[in-house]
């Protein structure tokens, strides 16, 4: 398993964020969390795969957004922030000596953080930065090649895994009050306390998840569930809208 993912860039402070932070962002904090994240993952068996810093682009390090891998193939995005699309250049070159790749036209927008893969079925948010022709894209690409795509509004989101996360193959997390269950068909939900919903987003290989630090009842409705939890501190990253997944692409 490779974690791809991107340094934090001197620009960070800059980063979108829809409502200012209380407290700026600390930027030397972001970088010490960004390479706690990464031993983190190493220690859960990835091997994590750095890109190239982008420094003149704010956002870069929330690499996620820029591809949907699977399959063998990986679909380089066209981020629904005009500001990021030229975060993807650098993904596709990483990604070209390893899959196919795939592309989508100025038309369709989508981001990564709005597409949760679980088995064969990826769940793709209809969001601010996801438009129809983007998830049109997504089914293109994919669906020939046995993965189905399913697409479920998310209007009051930013990205569909604010709210939710894969663990595994046939499981997800969800926090209760967002996204309807029935949504997810007969995918097996651990509920995450609506309370603690931003700890929703985890990143799970096999029976270990790393799960942002902070959010107790979480980490216990996950151990009960059967899995190791590290958690992970996340404080400067959810400064600018960012949680556990946005920070890589697991492939
Ligand atoms: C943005 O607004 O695009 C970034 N500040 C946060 C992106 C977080 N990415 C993700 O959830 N996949």
């Amino acid at each position: 398993m490779i974690a791809l993912t991107r340094p934090v860039p001197a620009s960070f402070a800059n980063a979108l964020c829809a409502a200012a932070p209380a407290e700026a962002i600390d930027f030397e904090q972001a970088c010490t969390q960004h390479a706690a994240y990464c031993a983190a993952l190493a220690a859960l068996g990835a091997e994590v795969v750095m890109l190239p810093v982008g420094d003149a682009l704010p956002d870069s390090c929330f690499v996620e957004d820029t591809a949907v891998v699977a399959a063998g193939v990986a679909l380089i995005t066209h981020p629904g922030a005009p500001s990021r699309r030229a975060e993807t250049f650098a993904t596709a070159d990483a990604l070209r000596t390893r899959y196919e790749l795939a592309h989508m036209d100025e038309s369709a927008t989508l981001d990564g953080g709005d597409c949760m893969r679980v088995g064969r079925t990826i769940f793709v948010g209809r969001s601010e930065r996801t438009n129809a022709a983007g998830i049109a894209r997504l089914t293109d690409v994919f669906e020939p090649r046995g993965i189905r795509v399913v697409a479920i509004d998310t209007p009051k989101l930013l990205h569909l895994k604010c709210v939710c996360a894969p663990l595994g193959d046939d499981r997800i997390t969800l926090a209760e009050g967002s996204i309807s269950r029935s949504a997810f068909g007969d995918v097996d939900v651990v509920p995450i306390p609506a309370a603690e919903s931003y700890a929703a987003n985890v990143v799970a290989i096999g029976n270990r998840v790393l799960v942002a630090d902070g959010f107790p009842r979480t980490r216990d409705v996950l151990t009960r569930a059967g899995f190791q939890v590290t958690p992970v501190a996340t404080t400067e990253f959810r400064k600018a809208d960012g949680a556990l997944t946005c920070l890589s692409i697991l492939c």
